[in-house]
C-alpha cells in the first residue's frame, strides 16, 4: 500500500508540509497529457514517511553536535487525482470506480444534499446548469496538488535558542518553481483553471485551524500498515484504500485497486463572528457546565470569563484549542494532554466516574453529542451502534489553512461596527481535504449523516433530536428556487426536521448483509441546553465555498495511463 498509493498522508503521520496548492484543471489533449504524465512523479505514502525520517534523523544528528549529512531539506510532495469527467476523458468512460457516487455525480450535484447554503465560487460553479447537471465544456478533469516544506536544519537549531519561530526560506518560492515546471511538462495538453493556496498558519499557530485549534490530531490507524497509537481508531485497508479487507465495494475493476477517494472543499471561517459568539456566551458557563449549576457553584475557583469562552469553544469541537479531549479534561484545558499523542486520542467518550450516570449507555455528562469531533467519530455508540459501522465512516483527514492573519485593526472594525452592520470578514479559512475508498461511508456520511443530522449520534432506541453539528453542520435549503431557499435559511436555519417527524436512520454498511438495520421512530425533541448551534441571527461560522469529488489512482495506474 505504501509504495503504490499516493495518499499523501496514511494514518496518523502528520503531513511534511508548510504550503500546498491545488491547481484544478481541465483536459484539453488527452493523448499530449498522457504523454506528458510518463514525466509525472506523484509522491507515495513511503516517500512522504522516508521525508519526515530524513527531517528527523538530520535534527537529531545536530543535537548530538554532529554536522547533519544535509543542511537544508526541500520537500515538493505531487499528488494527482480526477473527475469522473477527466476520467471519461482519458479514455475511461463507462469503466466504473464502483463508487456510485462518485460515478454519477460531481459534488456540485450534491451542493443542497450536502447543506451547503450559499452560493460557491466561480471555480466550482463553472458551467453548472440546474436543469442539465455540470456543461461538458467547463467541468473541472482533475487536480495536482503540491506541498511543499522547507527546512534548515542548523537555522532550526538557531532558532531553537533564540525562539525565532519565523520560517526562514519561501516554500511559496518552491511551490510557484514546481506550478512552472508542471505548466512546462503539460504545456497544452492541459488547461489550468484556478489555483487554490493554503499555508500553514504561523509560529507557534501552526497547527491550529483559523479558530485557534490543534487540527489534525486524530486519525485512523490502517491496519497492518501502521501501529496504532494508544486509543486511536484502527480500521481495516480497505475503508481508506480500494481493494482491501473491508473495504464496502466488492468486485472492483482492477485499475482501481490501490487508489481512493478523495474529497475537496475550500471552507471560509468567520473568524471575528466565532470569536465574538464564543466569548460573548463564554459568561453563561454555568449553564452547560458539566453536571449543571449546583456543580458550577461548587467549582473553585470559578471559571474567569475567558475561561468560560474556552469552555463553550471546546464544547462545539469536542476538544480545546491546545487538542486535549474535553472527554478526559472537561473543566479546563490540559495543554500537556492536548500535546501528548499517547494520551490525546484515549478516550472514547464513555462516562464512568460519575454516580448515576450508566458507564454502558452514550452519555453527554462530559461532551456534548454535538461536539463536531463527536459527530464526526462518536467513537463508541454501545449498544446502539455497531463498532464495525462506526469504523467503516473512517476518512483521514489532510486539510491545510488559507488565507491571512486576523489583525488588530480588522479586529476593531469589525468590533465596532453594529451587529446589523459587520463588515464582511477577509477571505480565510481552511482547505478540507479527505481521503477513503467510498464517499458514501466517509465524506458524505460525516456531512449528511452525521454532521447536518440532528438526530446523530444514535443515543438510545427512539432517536432523539441533538442539533446540528456547529462546525460542518447546516441543513439542506427548503424550496427550489434561489429566494426560496434562501428565505428558508434565513427563517430557521438550525431545523431539518419538524418536531413529531418520523425519522429513519440508515445504519447500512454497503455491502454487508449483517450489520444493515436502521433505526426508525417519532422524534422526541430536546432542548438544545448544552452547546446549542447558533441562533437564527448569528448563522453557521464555516461557509462551504464549493469543492468536487475526486479518485486518486495508485501510482501503477497512473503509470498504466501514460502513453
Ligand atoms: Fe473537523 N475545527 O477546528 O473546529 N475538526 N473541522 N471536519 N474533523 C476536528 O482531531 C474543523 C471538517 C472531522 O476522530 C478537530 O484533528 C474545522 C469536515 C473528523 O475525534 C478540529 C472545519 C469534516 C475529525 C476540527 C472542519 C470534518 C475532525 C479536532 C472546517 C468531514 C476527527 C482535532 C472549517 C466532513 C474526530 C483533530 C475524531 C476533527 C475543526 C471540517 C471531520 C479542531 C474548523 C468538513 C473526522
Amino acid at each position: 500500500i505504501r509504495s503504490r498509493g499516493v495518499v499523501p498522508l496514511i494514518g496518523g503521520e502528520r503531513p511534511a508540509k508548510s504550503s500546498e496548492r491545488f491547481v484544478f484543471f481541465r483536459i484539453e489533449d488527452p493523448s499530449a497529457f498522457k504523454v506528458a504524465l510518463r514525466d509525472f512523479k506523484p509522491t507515495s505514502a513511503k516517500d512522504v514517511q522516508t521525508n519526515i525520517f530524513s527531517i528527523c534523523k538530520a535534527r537529531q544528528e545536530v543535537k548530538l553536535g554532529n554536522k547533519p549529512a544535509v543542511e537544508r531539506i526541500k520537500l515538493k510532495q505531487y499528488l494527482i487525482a480526477f473527475s469522473r469527467k477527466g476520467l471519461d476523458v482519458l479514455g475511461l468512460e463507462g469503466k466504473k470506480t464502483g463508487d456510485v457516487r462518485f460515478d454519477t455525480h460531481s459534488m456540485r450535484d450534491d451542493k443542497d444534499y450536502l447543506g451547503d447554503q450559499r452560493d460557491w465560487l466561480p471555480l466550482f460553479e463553472q458551467g453548472f446548469k440546474p436543469e442539465q447537471g455540470i456543461d461538458e465544456k467547463q467541468a473541472l478533469h482533475g487536480v495536482i496538488a503540491i506541498a511543499t516544506d522547507s527546512k534548515s536544519v542548523l537555522i532550526w537549531k538557531i532558532r531553537q535558542y533564540i525562539g525565532l519561530l519565523k520560517t526562514p526560506f519561501s516554500d511559496d518560492e518552491d511551490r510557484d518553481e514546481a506550478t512552472n515546471d508542471l505548466k512546462t511538462l503539460f504545456g497544452k495538453s492541459w488547461d489550468p483553471r484556478g489555483e487554490v493556496d493554503g499555508k500553514v498558519r504561523p509560529g507557534e499557530n501552526r497547527h491550529n485551524e483559523h479558530f485557534g485549534f490543534k487540527d489534525g490530531i486524530s486519525q485512523p490507524s490502517v491496519r497492518g500498515v501502521n501501529h496504532p497509537l494508544p486509543g486511536q481508531i484502527q480500521v481495516d485497508p480497505g475503508v481508506i484504500i480500494m481493494g482491501y479487507d473491508s473495504d464496502p465495494v466488492p468486485n472492483r475493476e482492477a485499475w482501481t485497486k490501490d487508489g481512493t477517494m478523495m474529497a475537496f472543499k475550500k471552507l471560509h471561517q468567520s473568524v471575528l463572528s466565532w470569536d465574538d459568539y464564543v466569548s460573548t456566551n463564554g459568561q453563561r458557563w454555568k449553564e452547560f457546565f458539566p453536571g449543571g449549576q449546583e456543580a458550577a457553584n461548587k467549582l473553585y475557583p470559578p471559571l474567569t470569563n475567558e475561561e468560560g469562552a474556552q469552555l463553550f469553544g471546546a464544547r462545539f469541537v469536542g476538544r480545546w484549542q491546545s487538542g486535549a479531549p474535553i472527554a478526559l479534561a472537561p473543566i479546563r484545558d490540559d495543554p500537556d494532554l492536548g500535546n501528548d499523542p499517547k494520551r490525546n486520542n484515549k478516550f472514547d467518550y464513555s462516562v464512568r466516574d460519575v454516580p448515576g450516570v450508566s458507564p454502558h449507555e452514550p452519555s453527554d455528562y462530559y461532551c456534548p453529542f454535538t461536539a463536531h469531533s463527536r459527530k464526526t467519530v462518536p467513537r463508541n455508540l454501545d449498544p446502539y451502534v455497531s463498532r464495525q459501522y462506526l469504523e467503516s465512516g473512517a476518512i483521514v483527514r489532510a486539510a491545510i489553512a488559507y488565507g491571512p492573519e486576523v489583525t488588530d485593526d480588522e479586529r476593531k472594525a469589525w468590533q465596532s461596527a453594529p451587529a446589523t452592520k459587520k463588515p464582511p470578514e477577509v477571505e480565510r479559512g481552511l482547505l478540507f481535504n479527505c481521503y477513503s475508498s467510498h464517499l458514501d461511508s466517509g465524506f458524505v456520511r460525516q456531512s449528511t449523516g452525521y454532521g447536518n443530522n440532528d438526530y446523530f449520534p444514535i443515543t438510545g432506541l427512539i432517536p432523539v433530536k441533538h442539533g446540528q453539528d456547529p462546525i460542518i453542520g447546516g441543513p439542506p435549503p427548503k424550496g427550489s428556487s434561489k429566494e426560496e431557499k434562501k428565505a428558508s435559511l434565513d427563517a430557521a436555519p438550525t431545523n431539518q426536521f419538524q418536531d413529531g417527524d418520523e425519522v429513519d436512520i440508515d445504519l447500512k454498511i454497503p455491502g454487508d448483509t449483517l450489520s444493515c438495520y436502521t433505526v426508525s421512530g417519532q422524534i422526541s425533541v430536546r432542548p438544545l441546553t448544552q452547546a446549542a448551534p447558533p441562533g437564527a441571527d448569528n448563522p453557521f461560522f464555516v461557509t462551504s465555498q464549493g469543492g468536487e469529488y475526486f479518485f486518486v489512482p495508485s501510482i501503477p495506474t497512473l503509470k498504466s495511463w501514460a502513453n
